[in-house]
């Protein structure tokens, strides 16, 4: 088995998995399919294809990435975890030893290698193409999502540019605004690659828009790589097969082969459309700011193209599971830097860049500091608000554990450290925007030669006493319900909690 090859295979699988459900009455794009995805998100619900959206001739996909096991289903992992392993091992690679890791080595590297985009002749994309007068956006079946938006707006596109000066292709996933027929606004924040192209673009960068992909890929267009690496390479590594790109009709560019639906144009320099208010993953409706205007000269399509979509507005919306496949897959990424974290956790209710809750092994004084300053200066990361740091054996992802350290281990004055840098674009509670306060909070355990008095230790049962007690467990007649599993040290609180 491998992910799903497109969209329609993905489709299939949701389908024979249980995970899916087709919706045949009239619904409105208008605010309507917002309201019923947001109670199926939050009850942990199926995806669902809206078969006959108002006003328009494609179904509709949604929440098809909103939950855990779906995102499995997407990756062909038993979790993501074991996805962030498979990248991890690429990455760590060592020169192998003997014969037998000599052959896995060259399987590794063959993996590397063969997840290099393909260009290939034709491919389902381009069944219906589109150009001049014949564009016309209307036609998509585009959600206005919350009651305040400006416009319709596409929420789950793939947006290909290529580096003006060296030609590496860059792939994000930007909201775009529907102007009219034929243009749309293009919402890529002050950090992102896409308008890192844009500003290095000479009067006009060219630009493709695929919609309705294979999930991986479409996943892979929300990935934080590095500005130079093709995030089609990396959506080719997940898949274990090569994305397959044909050469655009109107733009010298190439698009995934297998897109439902493909939007080709170009942003011109210094065009500018206000774009916004928009229903956003804080939470809050992000204010009208200016952005590019993206023109539209072609779009191609797969016979009957099916347009995906997605909601993001107050947390959990579907787009956390997004987040956490990012979260777990660049954890080894983020350790081949890093490597004294052990692990780290996004809070969804962080909207991700609020907060990161991350375990270290600590091995000296101000190795917690450090950490904090290391995560302000990785990639995306950096633009963390709060930075919340425990010891190894706290488990990151159990909030009531977390808190309990950060309550027990935290003298405000000493531990707590103010910093400043830059900010989420999005982020509306720094004075100016893009810039303003960081907090970092240091709950590991600390020692003389940090100044403290020595730290106490933990409280833990005997391992001897447990043993007994759970030996003679069926003597004290308390039945099984209660008290099975020993207390302390390794179990969590929330855990406790629940019994
Ligand atoms: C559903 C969804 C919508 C997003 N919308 C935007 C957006 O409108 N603008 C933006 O800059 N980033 C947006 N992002 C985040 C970017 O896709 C992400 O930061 C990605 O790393 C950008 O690609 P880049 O690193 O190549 O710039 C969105 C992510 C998701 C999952
Ligand atoms: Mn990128």
């Amino acid at each position: 088995m491998a992910p799903p090859g497109d969209l329609r295979e993905w489709i299939g699988l949701l389908e024979r998995e249980g995970e899916l459900v087709r919706v045949g009455a009239e619904v409105d794009p208008h605010l309507e399919v917002t309201e019923i995805v947001d109670r199926v998100v939050k009850a942990g619900g199926p995806a669902l294809l809206f078969e006959s959206p108002k006003g328009s001739t494609h179904p509709l996909l949604i929440n098809q990435f909103g939950t855990e096991r779906r995102m499995c289903l997407a990756f062909d992992a038993e979790s993501l975890d074991e996805v962030g392993r498979r990248l991890g091992d690429v990455l760590e690679m060592q020169p192998p030893q003997g014969l037998a890791e000599k052959v896995r080595g060259l399987k590794k590297l063959k993996s590397i290698a063969d997840s290099q985009p393909k260009t290939v002749r034709s491919g389902h994309a381009q069944e219906v193409v589109l150009t001049g007068d014949e564009v016309d956006l209307s036609t998509l079946p585009v959600q206005t999502c919350w009651p305040d938006d400006a416009a319709p707006f596409i929420t789950l596109p793939a947006v290909i540019t290529k580096d003006p000066r060296t030609g590496s292709r860059n792939v994000g996933m930007y909201r775009m605004q529907v102007l009219d027929g034929r243009s749309t606004a293009m919402h890529w924040q002050i950090h992102k690659d896409g308008r890192a192209d844009y500003l290095l673009a000479d009067g006009k960068l060219e630009v493709a828009v695929a919609l309705g992909l294979d999930p991986v890929t479409a996943y892979a267009a929300s990935a934080p790589l590095p500005k130079h690496v093709d995030e089609f390479m990396l959506a080719g590594f997940l898949k274990r097969e090569a994305v397959e790109l044909v050469p655009g009709k109107t733009v010298e560019l190439e698009v995934p082969a297998n897109a439902e639906i493909v939007l080709e144009g170009y942003i011109a320099k210094d065009d500018l459309t206000v774009e916004g208010p928009f229903g956003d993953h804080t939470g809050y409706y992000s204010p009208a700011e200016p952005f590019p205007v993206f023109h539209v000269t072609a779009i191609t399509e797969r016979r009957d193209a099916i347009y995906p979509s997605i909601v993001v507005g107050k947390p959990p919306a579907e787009d956390a599971w997004l987040g956490k496949a990012t979260e777990r897959i660049f954890l080894p990424a983020i350790r081949m830097s890093v490597p004294e974290i052990v692990d780290y956790d996004l809070p969804v209710s962080g909207a991700f860049h609020n907060c990161c809750i991350v375990a270290i092994r600590k091995s000296y004084p101000g190795h917690a500091q450090k950490v904090m300053h290391a995560i302000w200066g990785l990639g995306l990361l950096s633009l963390t608000k709060a930075v919340v740091v425990v010891d190894e054996w706290v488990d990151v992802h159990d909030y009531e554990e977390v808190f309990f350290r950060v309550g027990a281990n935290v003298d405000p004055k000493r531990d707590v450290l103010i910093s400043e840098g830059p900010l989420d674009h999005l982020d509306h509670a720094p004075s100016l925007q893009f810039y303003g306060g960081k907090i970092g909070i240091d709950a590991t355990h600390k020692g003389p030669e940090e100044g403290t008095r020595p730290w106490p230790e933990e409280i833990v049962m005997s391992e001897e006493v447990q043993r007994l007690v759970d030996e003679r467990w069926g003597e004290y007649g308390l039945g099984d319900d209660v008290g099975t599993e020993p207390n302390g040290r390794g179990r969590s609180l929330r855990q406790l909690l629940r019994r």
